[in-house]
Formats: C-alpha cells, structure tokens, sequence
C-alpha cells in the first residue's frame, strides 16, 4: 500500500542517516552562517560531518537581513566564499556587496547538504562527551522534548572534534566550562561575553576569536566573537563566512 511505503521509505532511511552519523569527524552545533559554511568545507574535504540546529529551519541569523529587511552586506575579502557558493551579488560601495538574505542563506544550506554534509534539524544539543581531558562528541535531544520540560534522555554522538557554531549564547563553550570545571583558552579562562557593536573590529576579531579552545572543542561565528569577549557587528556577514572557513581549514589539516 503506498500509504505505508512512504512511511517505511521515511522511517528506515531516516534512522539509517542517524546511525550512519553516531560517530563523526566533526560534529557542527548550530546552523548558522558560520556553521554551514564550515559544514560545506569539511564536507567537500570527505571528512564525515554532521550538523544539528535546534530550529526548524536552520539558517540561524541570516534569513532576516537586519530588522527583517531581507538583504545582507559582505565585505570583499569573503566574496570568494561567496562565489563558491554560486550567490548572486550586486556591488553597492566601495569594497561592499549586497545580495538578497533568503537565497545567500538557502544556497549555503543546500550547498553543504549537497557537498556530503548531514544536516540534523529540531535536535538541540544539550551537552558534550567529555572522555580523558577532551570533547569527544555531542549529546542530542529533540527540541520539543526540551520545550516541553519532557523527562526524556538524549542520544550520544562520537565526533573527533565538536564546533560551537550556537552564536551569541556560545552555549556549548559555556557547557564545557561550567561542568567540567576547565578553562577555555580565553584571557579569563570562561565565556568573556560579546562586547557592544563595532563593526571592522567586530568582523577582523571573529575571524582571530576562531579557534581550537579546549582540547577537541573549536568555536566560530559569534560564538567565538562571545567567548573571546570581542565587538558584534551586525547585519554584515563577511566574518562569517570567513570564520567558517577558517575552521573548516583548521580542521581538515588536523584531520587529513
Ligand atoms: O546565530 P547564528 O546565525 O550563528 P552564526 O553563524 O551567525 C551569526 C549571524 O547570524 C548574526 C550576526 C553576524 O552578522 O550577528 O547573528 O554565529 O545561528 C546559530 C544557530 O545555532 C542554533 C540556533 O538555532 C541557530 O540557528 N543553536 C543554538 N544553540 C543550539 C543550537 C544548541 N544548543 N543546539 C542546537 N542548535
């Protein structure tokens, strides 16, 4: 009966994608810019990576332009990011370009789920494997299940690294520092917390903030702008994209 094969097509390969993903090169937290960016990068490297987003519809910050005018700004030194991901573009003033925010970030999501990337929607991750001093993995629960304050227990993924990609919250590098009582390799030894907006310190230090900052835990995108107590920048999404490359790249030389 079709009703139920289209179940059962759903059902095994569904479960089959989610066995195939309990033991990653790289576990991605957060689908933001940042995140999908690096996604892409590992993937096309042929490392197994996977990606969870909390939200339906991963995209994180980007869908919205600034105050949901959807257009978004990047700044010349990522364009070749931008065109590798085939986004239209139009230059608006010297050394800046605009595209429209629903097509950049549709394209850097199917692009990375085209390149071999996993993209795991509705899973928060709720806390880390944390084995002989390192982040070994994450630990996945449905959104749902945690909004409704469900007594429910999550599952355990294996990842060779993780990658706080949660943006402003950090919430992964907060986790580790918190309940494990390590220092991150910040000034503090914590989550600093992101400092008011500037934007050419904001996108030059997110990119610098990206970064390995506890054993088998990298951090990127805002997260990295919060843990190292660096400027927000706004709707220019530049840094983004290059901190998501950049810890793509620091990856795949550890990995390869
Ligand atoms: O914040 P977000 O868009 O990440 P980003 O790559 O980009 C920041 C920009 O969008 C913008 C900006 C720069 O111009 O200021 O804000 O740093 O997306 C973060 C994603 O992580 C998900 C969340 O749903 C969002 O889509 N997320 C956060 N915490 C968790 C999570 C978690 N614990 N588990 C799963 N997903």
């Amino acid at each position: 009966m079709i009703e139920t094969k289209v179940s059962k097509g759903i059902i095994r390969t569904y479960f089959e994608k989610l066995e195939n993903n309990l033991e990653l090169d790289v576990a991605i937290v957060g689908g933001g810019p940042s995140g999908i960016v690096a996604a892409y990068y590992l993937a096309k490297a042929g490392l197994r990576v996977a990606q969870f987003d909390r939200k339906l519809s991963p995209g994180g910050g980007m869908w919205g332009g600034a105050m949901m005018f959807n257009q978004i700004v990047i700044q010349q030194e990522a364009m070749d990011i931008v065109e590798e991901f085939g986004i239209n573009h139009k230059p608006f003033d010297e050394g800046l370009h605009v595209m429209d925010s629903v097509e950049s970030t549709s394209a850097l999501l199917y692009h990375a789920v085209h390149a071999g990337a996993t993209l795991f929607n509705c899973y928060s991750v709720e806390d880390v494997i944390f084995k002989d001093g390192a982040v070994s993995g994450v630990v996945v629960n449905w959104t749902p299940v945690l909004r409704e304050g469900l007594h429910v227990d999550p599952l355990n993924i294996l990842a060779k690294v993780v990658v706080d990609g949660t943006g402003h919250d950090s919430e992964i590098c907060r986790t580790v520092a918190r309940k494990n009582g390590v220092r991150l390799d910040t000034e503090t030894g914590g989550v600093i917390g992101e400092r008011s907006l500037d934007v050419v310190s904001g996108e030059a230090e997110v990119v610098r903030g990206t970064k390995e900052v506890y054993p088998g835990l990298y951090v990127c995108g805002m997260a990295a702008s919060a843990v190292s107590g660096t400027p927000r920048m706004g709707p220019i999404f530049g840094g983004m994209l290059m901190s998501g490359k950049k810890v793509a790249d620091e990856i795949i030389a550890r990995l390869k």
